[in-house]
């Protein structure tokens, strides 16, 4: 995760808007006028997955005032069912993502320990997920996994 904040004194005469301009332009991971930090990626299926349709994208703003928000949006699955979501701690093509990240390393396997961004599908197959942790994520949240009903991995987003 990249920061600009070296560059917010040049900026810092031209306008707010401009200097969201400027951050969207400097690096992938922008932060805000706010002090929000954002990291984003599109979703992929796993090689494995039994839903290779799957299509969407994730986003994690680490907010100026500590809470940590992920989003996920996701096409292509099964009508009005229930998929798991989480951030993980390894990038998509690193042990399929390996495991869960967790505020606490040694605390709970579940929230709000960790952000699991959950959803139901409609009956077009799309679900939109959303999960509020109330502390900034580390480094090491890289990317969200959604799990089939079951518990397998479908498909990942790298966060960057
Ligand atoms: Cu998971």
């Amino acid at each position: 995760m990249k920061s600009i904040q070296s560059s917010h004194g040049a900026a810092r005469r031209i306008t707010a808007i401009g200097v969201l301009a400027a951050a969207a332009l400097a690096s992938a991971t922008a932060v805000a006028a706010d002090g929000a930090t954002v990291t984003r990626g599109d979703l992929s299926a796993f090689a494995t997955s039994s839903d290779p349709n799957i299509d969407g994208r994730a986003q994690m703003v680490r907010t100026g005032d500590g809470k940590t928000i992920v989003t996920v949006h996701v096409t292509g699955l099964l009508p009005e069912t229930t998929y798991g979501s989480h951030v993980h701690q390894q990038a998509c093509s690193n042990n399929s993502a390996g495991g869960h990240y967790k505020h606490d390393p040694a605390g709970a396997p579940y929230p709000p320990n960790e952000l699991w961004p959950a959803f139901t599908t409609n009956e077009a197959g799309i679900g939109n997920g959303r999960a509020v942790a109330e502390w900034t994520a580390g480094p090491n949240a890289v990317s969200v996994v959604v799990h089939a009903p079951g518990g397998a991995k479908i498909a990942c987003a790298d966060l960057e």
